[in-house]
């Protein structure tokens, strides 16, 4: 990690470009100004992440652009920034339009509760961000080392307390958001601060955090956000409607490489419990401090919290939290979870409004097999609905007075959204991929345009075993990274190469356990193969167990590792 001759850590390339970034400006500026190519230069495009943007290019196009001796198709992907993942139509409205003018047109959900644009060009940049920003929207943060979009359980109406959890992720999002001015001046076009004192940024300083940095919020029984998949994980502790405080879990995070064993998918450990609002706020700020102070800056690969966390061990990272708090934890509070799902079709909540959770397969919203797109925007345009996103990659549309359901009824049935929605085995309902092709760089192989396909061919086999009610999670990535949070899945594939993936089997069904490595570089035919005679053994011995990841897990005997 240092310099054995100077001490001096041995920086990697990224925290260089950072520091001497003046506040994530960099050469931005002059990036955008360049017409002779549709990139920016190699340093912007490190610090562009931290205005929540994300340089690409078209790889189904790279071999026919280079025989045409042209340069890759450069785009770039905008994510928003959306603690809790809340749109109200107004919003809705305007980033149907967005999207339309300035990008692909697709809006696709992320799995941390906030949407992608995908395919907008250099100088159409300014433009997009400037339309968002008049919806008092921005991607401020949404990537780069820094605490990314802070994710909520994606029901926070179902009770008074519910509305409370909601609240912090809002809370907790702009306690961590960066100091500098730098998003304002180079896409909103505001003027330079001439006085920098007021940039001083106490918890990033100028060097922000070693490595992207992830807070999920969720409320027992549901774990629909995967709270231990994340850097912090709060777990809201209730007393009937009382919020008594959260428990707090740290060192989540799910990325791996292929073959570099020093890298692996790790769950949260609960260190305890805070109760005010003021210490839960001073506990999240100093983990952050903690994992900013000691974080490792030299080796990308090992930077995330949840290596630090193992490298310092649980108990010393804890001290030097508390010692920075002032406080301790008090001992973590009894929680249990029995589901992580969302709820599919109308619910009704405590004040009496409804909400329709609609089926988005991969949170692909377009007019594709089903007109989703065209249906949202008429449902945004009665200004009847909210819109909240969930970890999943689904919508929801929320906060319907009872005398509007019928409207918006009107609508998703008129778009045959309904039916849609119902006739989705739960498999599917509950199926997450990545983007992975053609957008993703780091792709190996594909995401959401293959698991669609793959589920298909899966359906058949669960209706021969009588198994398509039951609601086996499958997820998908195109590489190693987990975006797609397949480690958490009782089927996980992870991709190798084109059209190959490993196959991890045995999570369970409430993300509280990794799954396991079992087939390695499988293709369609092998994954199919493989699983057709365990389906059919779960479904001979389904009454004695959870789910499938259970019966996996405890019959190891079953899946001959290879
Ligand atoms: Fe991710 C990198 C897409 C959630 C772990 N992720 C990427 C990039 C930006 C590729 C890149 O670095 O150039 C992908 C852009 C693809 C594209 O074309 O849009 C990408 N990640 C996504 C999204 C859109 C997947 C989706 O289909 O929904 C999710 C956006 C979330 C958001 O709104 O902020 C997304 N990424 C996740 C998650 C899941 C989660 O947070 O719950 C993980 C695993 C949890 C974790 O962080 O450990 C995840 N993404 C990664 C990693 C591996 C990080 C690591 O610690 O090793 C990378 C690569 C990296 O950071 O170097 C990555
Ligand atoms: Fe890209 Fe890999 Fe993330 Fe999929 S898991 S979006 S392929 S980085």
């Amino acid at each position: 990690m240092s310099n054995p001759k100077t001490g001096e850590p041995n920086l990697s390339q990224v925290e260089k470009i950072k520091m001497k970034s003046d506040g994530l400006r960099g050469s931005l500026a002059e990036s955008l100004q360049d017409q002779l190519t549709g990139a920016l230069r190699e340093e912007d495009q490190s610090l562009i992440k931290h205005h929540g943007m994300y340089q690409q290019d078209d790889r189904d196009l790279r071999e026919s652009r280079a025989q045409k001796k042209l340069e890759w198709l450069y785009s770039y992907m905008i994510r928003l920034r959306l603690p809790g993942g809340f749109l109200n139509p107004s919003q809705w409205v305007a980033l149907h339009h967005i999207a339309g003018e300035h990008s692909t047109g697709v809006i696709k959900i992320t799995t941390r509760q906030t949407i992608q644009l995908h395919g907008i060009l250099k100088s159409h940049l300014k433009p997009t961000l400037k339309a968002f920003a008049t919806q008092r929207l921005d991607s401020i943060a949404a990537c780069g080392d820094v605490n990314r979009n802070v994710i909520c359980s994606a029901h926070p109406k179902q009770s008074r307390a519910h509305e409370e959890v909601f609240a912090y992720a809002d809370k907790i999002s702009t306690l961590a958001l960066p100091r500098t001015n730098a998003y304002y001046e180079i896409w909103l076009d505001r003027e330079a601060l001439t006085n920098k004192e007021e940039e001083i940024d106490p918890l990033y300083q100028d060097r922000y955090l070693p490595r992207k940095f992830k807070i999920a919020i969720c409320i027992p029984p549901n774990n629909d956000v995967d709270v231990f998949a994340n850097d912090i994980g709060l777990i809201a502790i209730l007393d009937g409607d009382k919020l008594l405080g959260f428990n707090v879990a740290i060192g989540g995070g799910l990325g791996t490489t292929h073959g570099n064993a020093d890298t692996y998918p790790r769950l949260a450990t609960v260190i305890g419990f805070v109760a005010s609002e003021e210490k839960i706020l001073k506990a999240v700020y100093e983990i952050i401090t903690v994992q900013r102070d000691f974080g490792n800056r030299s080796d990308r690969k090992q930077a995330r919290l949840k290596y630090t966390i193992d490298r310092m061990g649980l108990d010393a990272f804890k001290s030097e939290v508390e010692k920075r708090c002032g406080f301790e934890f008090e001992p973590a509070k009894p929680f249990s979870f029995s589901e992580r799902t969302d709820y599919f079709g109308w619910h009704q909540n405590h004040e009496g409004n409804w909400y329709y959770t609609l089926f988005v397969e991969n949170g692909r919203i377009a007019d594709e097999n089903r007109a989703i797109k065209t249906a949202l925007y008429e449902a945004a345009q009665t200004g009847k609905t909210n819109f909240r996103f969930t970890a999943n990659q689904k919508v929801i549309l929320s906060d319907i007075h009872p005398s509007d359901k019928k409207a918006i009824e009107q609508i998703l049935e008129k778009y045959d959204l309904i039916k849609h929605t119902d006739e989705a085995i739960p498999m599917r309902q509950n199926a997450i991929a990545c983007v992975a092709l053609n957008t993703c760089p780091l792709a190996l192989a594909e995401g959401q345009r293959y698991l669609p396909t793959l589920i298909s061919k899966l359906e058949p086999l669960l209706k021969k075993y009588k198994l398509e009610n039951d609601p086996i999670s499958i997820r998908m990535t195109g590489c190693p990274n987990g975006c797609g949070r397949p480690y958490l899945a009782e089927i996980g594939l992870i991709g190798t190469s084109y059209g190959r993936y490993n196959l991890h089997l045995g999570g369970d069904r409430l993300g509280e356990r990794l799954n396991e490595k079992k087939y390695e570089q499988v293709n369609e035919e092998e994954i199919i193969s493989i699983l057709d005679p365990l389906f059919k053994k779960y479904a001979a011995a389904k009454k004695k167990y959870q789910s499938f990841g259970d019966f996996i897990h405890q019959n190891p005997e079953l899946v001959t590792t290879r």
